[in-house]
């Protein structure tokens, strides 16, 4: 499929035509001109269970990263690549060669972008032939709120990796790309070994497949998904509503490592009790964990003490909230679905323990609110957003009701807004 820019939602062409000035203001070269954008995410429901293998249940969103510039295919030992972002507090070029012993970059927090950038050229260096490397002039533009836990870092990653695809493409036409889930594994590469951010999956892969209208279930350890449309249920059909708590997250730093290491050390205690049908807590069940929660050695302490044994759980349940919701959203049981929403959110609140007062206050205000069914915590968490299931006709009201009730509790803003299951990253023809 060939998207146009006039093809493009009003906010997607403004995007572009952003990128393209930003581009054009900077740099010399105006031939061969090329643009890729790839969106953010929300997760409806499957939180921290993507590092396990489990499953996950997103959806993209209008919200996206533009690349547009330059780029071509060398036959040298290095490259150089110049990028320019409004991303960054004021725009500005950093420029890094290109080479197969590619570190990541030194840079000081305002910089630390470029290393998302710099991670993605590295990867798609190790694909080329000996001795290619890549030279790029390229500028990026997104809206992707940073750091709220909408994957502004996942939709920079796939933004250069699909700009980057287009022009190995354009020298090597038959070169092997792979499928989409490829790009993605790239693009976590990048994230893991360049930003020092030990995440999963979920946010690269919704990045580079969502689909228009569908949340995506995404299978981790088979990295296989299905495509699941909300029923349809008429006028009654509820939305999903984003609402930002604009209280900043860090997955590379802080408490998401340590949820990562606590993870592995109850599979090794299930492993040790179960056996060797445990090759992640993707297969655990909830009795498993309660038997190594219970079992001692010689009388002595717990096997799985309680605090790994609350994040055991938490994994454990949500991966069975995740199918259930799926079910739930193929036959509009909303109820259902909502439900499942609030009991995961109770899960990542006190046994996963990655939720914080502003955003407890969001999901109480929202769940109490007439029209709800359900509402939680998106994302790797500590603040970030939430999102909630709405009734179409109540979402203004629920909206305001938020927005009020959160300035006068924190003095804050807490931007809002609908979002519907957008497409994933895409080329765009800019003529
Ligand atoms: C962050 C990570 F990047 C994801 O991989 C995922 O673990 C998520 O937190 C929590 O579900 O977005």
């Amino acid at each position: 499929e060939t998207y146009h820019l006039s093809d493009e939602a009003p906010s997607i062409q403004s995007l572009v035509e952003q990128a393209k000035k930003l581009y054009d203001d900077t740099f010399e070269n105006s031939s061969d001109i090329s643009c890729a954008v790839a969106p953010g995410r929300v997760n409806l429901i499957g939180e921290h269970t993507d590092y396990t293998l489990g499953y996950v249940f997103p959806i993209g969103i209008a919200f996206s990263t533009a690349c547009v510039g330059t780029c071509s295919i060398v036959k040298e030992n290095e490259g150089e690549c110049k990028i320019i972002s409004v991303n960054s507090d004021a725009p500005k070029t950093i420029s890094f060669k290109s080479c197969r012993d590619m570190k990541p970059l030194p840079n000081d927090d305002k910089d630390s972008w470029s290393n998302y950038v710099a991670g993605v050229v590295y990867e798609y260096i190790k694909l080329l032939p000996e001795k290619t490397a890549i030279n790029m002039e390229i500028s990026i533009c997104g809206d992707v709120p940073l750091g709220s836990g909408l994957s502004s870092s996942a939709a920079l990653e796939v933004a250069v990796a699909t700009f980057l695809e287009v022009a190995i493409k354009k020298e090597f036409p038959n070169f092997d790309l792979g499928e989409k889930k490829d790009k993605a594994l790239r693009c976590q590469s990048a994230e893991n070994n360049f930003c020092n951010s030990p995440c999963g999956i979920m946010d690269q892969y919704v990045s580079c497949c969502a689909s228009k209208d569908n949340a995506i279930l995404i299978d981790c350890r088979s990295l296989d998904f299905e495509s699941v449309r909300m029923a349809d249920t008429g006028d009654e059909k509820p939305v999903f509503v984003i609402c930002n708590s604009n209280v900043k997250h860090s997955i590379g730093g802080g408490e998401y490592p340590v949820r990562v290491k606590q993870c592995a050390e109850a599979t090794k205690i299930l492993q040790s009790v179960c056996g060797d049908r445990i090759k992640t807590l993707r297969d655990a069940t909830l009795e498993d964990v309660e038997q190594a929660h219970k079992k001692r050695k010689d009388e002595g302490p717990a096997l799985m003490d309680d605090l790994i044994y609350k994040r055991a759980k938490h994994v454990v349940t949500e991966n069975k909230r995740t199918l259930d919701a799926k079910k739930a959203l193929t036959s509009g049981d909303w109820k259902s679905f909502g439900a499942l929403m609030n009991e995961s959110h109770e899960s990542m609140r006190s046994d996963y323990e990655v939720s914080c007062d502003e955003i407890d206050f969001l999901v109480e205000t929202a769940q109490k609110f007439e029209g709800v069914y359900g509402s939680r915590l998106t994302g790797g968490g500590f603040g970030g957003c939430t999102v909630t299931l709405v009734d179409k006709s109540r979402v203004k009201d629920l909206c305001e009701h938020l927005k009020k009730e959160y300035a006068a509790k924190y003095d804050n803003l807490c931007p809002c807004f609908e979002s519907s299951p957008g497409v994933g990253a895409r080329e765009i023809q800019l003529s």
